[in-house]
């Protein structure tokens, strides 16, 4: 792994106290002002500690709030806090938990566990790069924690995989806490960039990578303009023809309107397939995240992928295979209603 630069600074990230984006102000529709307003507080004292008892001994528990789920709450039983610091973006927090193994947590949203880090991290780099023959450069934006770099790997056609994470202090725990994840960053067809999505992509010339995988943090805090449509117009334009994105697209259950937010920006900005796929993530919230994958121009047929894995990689992996593929593209019903409109199917592309 090269470590190319490091100019992520005066970017307008740094501060913290940013207003509520949109879609935390949709997601809280339904609750009160005060609640709606809770996520100036959840940065500054973001968890609440608590110490529940049991058989006479008393544990701590970590309990998440957060306008993104708004009226429910998510609580972990905590055997050792590792590491807890804020970094110039974010407040970092590694906790040993009782039933998930080690959890990193950025600003209070539980960004994977050693337990199911498996199901995002495989779905979400080999949903897209099965999809496309032969993928030979890729781009990750976020993924500071190597996981998506480690599945990316598998592909033998690869040449050169660039990421470009913001928070040097993610990619430094998770070479700490995470050995498991960080080994992505061992690849020799690894470059990092330490820097800003929004900047790099600016300056990324057209027609540069067969794919690019979004592994980004909920769009509050550092990863807000990633959901924006220049921010998509700038991926479409890095992307080959024939190119594919695969961004992370939170949770049919809870972000329904982001999601169609999204939906309906890439199908403006990509001109080829828009589809809709999910996965189960237990310690995220509502217990499954959505995937939406995209191609720049032409059909590509991401439910019936064109470049599966060899049996000799699809052996090492724990959640994805070929079936799992396909059907995550299974849309519920209510889910089918709410999106059906937005996505476009390789039929359709012209
Ligand atoms: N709601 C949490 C979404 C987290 C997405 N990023 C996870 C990073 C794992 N590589």
């Amino acid at each position: 792994m090269k470590e190319v630069n490091d100019h992520a600074s005066s970017n307008g990230y740094a501060s913290l106290a940013k207003p509520i984006p949109p879609c935390c102000l949709k997601a809280t529709a339904g609750v009160s002002e005060t609640e709606g307003k809770c996520h100036a507080t959840v940065v500054s004292g973001w968890f609440s500690k608590s110490q529940s008892t049991s058989n006479g001994k008393s544990s701590e528990v970590l309990y998440y709030h957060n306008p993104m789920w708004p009226g429910e709450g998510h609580s972990m039983k905590v055997k050792e806090i590792l590491f807890n610091k804020k970094s110039k973006y974010q407040q970092v927090l590694v906790f040993e938990s009782y039933s998930y193994g080690k959890v990193l947590a950025l600003d209070d949203i539980v960004q994977l566990t050693e337990k199911d880090e498996c199901a995002y991290q495989e779905m979400i780099a080999h949903l897209s790069l099965c999809s496309i023959p032969s993928p030979k450069k890729v781009l990750v934006i976020g993924g500071g924690d190597g996981g998506v770099l480690r599945e990316i790997s598998r592909h033998s056609s690869v040449e050169s995989i660039d990421i470009c994470e913001i928070d040097q202090m993610v990619i430094d725990v998770s070479k700490e806490f995470f050995p498991n994840l960080a080994v992505g960053f061992d690849d020799t067809r690894v470059q990092l960039h330490v820097d800003d999505a929004v900047k790099f992509l600016q300056q990324t010339p057209e027609n540069t990578y067969d794919a690019i995988i979004i592994d980004s943090s909920d769009p509050i805090g550092p990863a807000q303009d990633l959901v924006e449509k220049p921010f998509f117009k700038t991926v479409a334009s890095a992307l080959k023809p024939g190119g594919v994105l695969c961004n992370q697209a939170e949770s049919m259950w809870l972000h329904t309107h982001l999601i169609q937010d999204m939906l309906s920006v890439c199908l403006q900005v990509f001109k080829g397939s828009v589809q809709y796929a999910w996965t189960s993530v237990p310690t995220y919230p509502s217990g499954a995240i959505g995937f939406l994958l995209c191609s720049k121009d032409g059909p590509v047929d991401f439910l019936n992928p064109v470049n599966p894995l060899p049996f000799e990689a699809e052996k090492d992996l724990k959640f994805y295979n070929s079936q799992i593929h396909t059907a995550a593209f299974a849309l519920p019903s209510f889910v089918k209603t709410e999106l059906a409109s937005m996505l476009r199917s390789p039929a359709e592309v012209e």
